[in-house]
């Protein structure tokens, strides 16, 4: 699937009073605006014409715009993010859609959904149930999808220590291939695909971000560029750190499309 464009948010000057439960310290925001810029690079490299939209320092975690909605070629759903101090990242996004999609649909109470827990593979969507995203978000977003001609299956990640979400611990290269991490690569949900498991101290690049032909990788994960490559992929490697601080990761600062 050939992507065109995506929407960036820069971290705000608040970044630091995210949340976050990484004890990595507290990030460099200086850092993180040449990180976040050289990640905008490296999506322009990818062929992908960018939309940055305003900082906005009310909402510390307003650069992980890929958690406030879920877009597709046809359609996009404005969520409501799980965690409160982020619901109202939502309305901004809403406004920022609208000039890409004529009626982007919105989620409505109880449901949450954060869009870390939701990893496309071609036609169908892999939904999973988090800290941050519950049944009811999750089925309201299946039904959209189904309206646009998609599946979708729920994927259980509760008990599972450690992921934020579910692409924290898992993505999808294209060619029905999934990157996992060790404990999501026996869930049924994964059967139908070929799993390349990320070894335990490598789990951070789990999280990795195929965009037209090339795939973006978490900088510092040896083997698991190594493994990319020999499979052929043309790897871009971006360093992360202070996103990192902040439970942050490839996928979270772009909505792509
Ligand atoms: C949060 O806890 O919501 C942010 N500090 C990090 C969100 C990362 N989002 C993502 O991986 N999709």
């Amino acid at each position: 699937m050939r992507h065109t464009h995506a929407i960036v948010r820069p971290p705000p000057p608040t970044f630091a009073d995210g949340l976050s439960s990484a004890a990595a310290g507290t990030p460099d925001l200086a850092r993180a605006i040449v990180q976040h810029r050289v990640y905008c690079e490296a999506l322009t490299a990818c062929g992908l014409r960018l939309t940055a939209l305003p900082v906005d320092p009310a909402y510390p975690d307003s650069c992980f715009v890929e958690d406030p909605a879920i877009v597709t070629a046809t359609g996009a759903m404005v969520t409501r993010p799980g965690a409160p101090s982020r619901a109202g990242e939502a309305d901004s996004i809403a406004s920022a859609l609208r000039s890409w999609y004529r009626d982007p649909v919105r989620m409505t109470p109880p449901g949450t959904l954060d869009g870390g827990d939701v990893c496309q593979a071609d036609g169908h969507f892999l939904v999973g149930l988090s800290g941050r995203t519950n049944e009811e978000g999750a089925r309201q977003l299946a039904a959209f999808l189904e309206t646009l001609g998609y599946r979708s299956s729920i994927v259980d990640i509760r008990g599972t220590e450690g992921l934020l979400h579910l692409k924290s611990g898992m993505s999808y290269l294209g060619d029905g291939r999934i990157v996992v991490v060790p404990e999501l690569s026996r869930l049924e949900a994964l059967r139908p695909y070929e799993l390349i498991v990320v070894p335990d101290k490598e789990r951070y690049a789990a999280n990795c971000l195929a965009v037209n032909g090339r795939v973006l990788i978490a900088a510092g994960h040896p083997d698991l560029a190594g493994t990319l490559s020999g499979l052929g992929y043309d790897t871009l490697p971006v360093d992360l750190s202070e996103f990192r601080k902040m439970d942050g990761s490839l996928t979270c600062l772009s909505l792509r499309a």
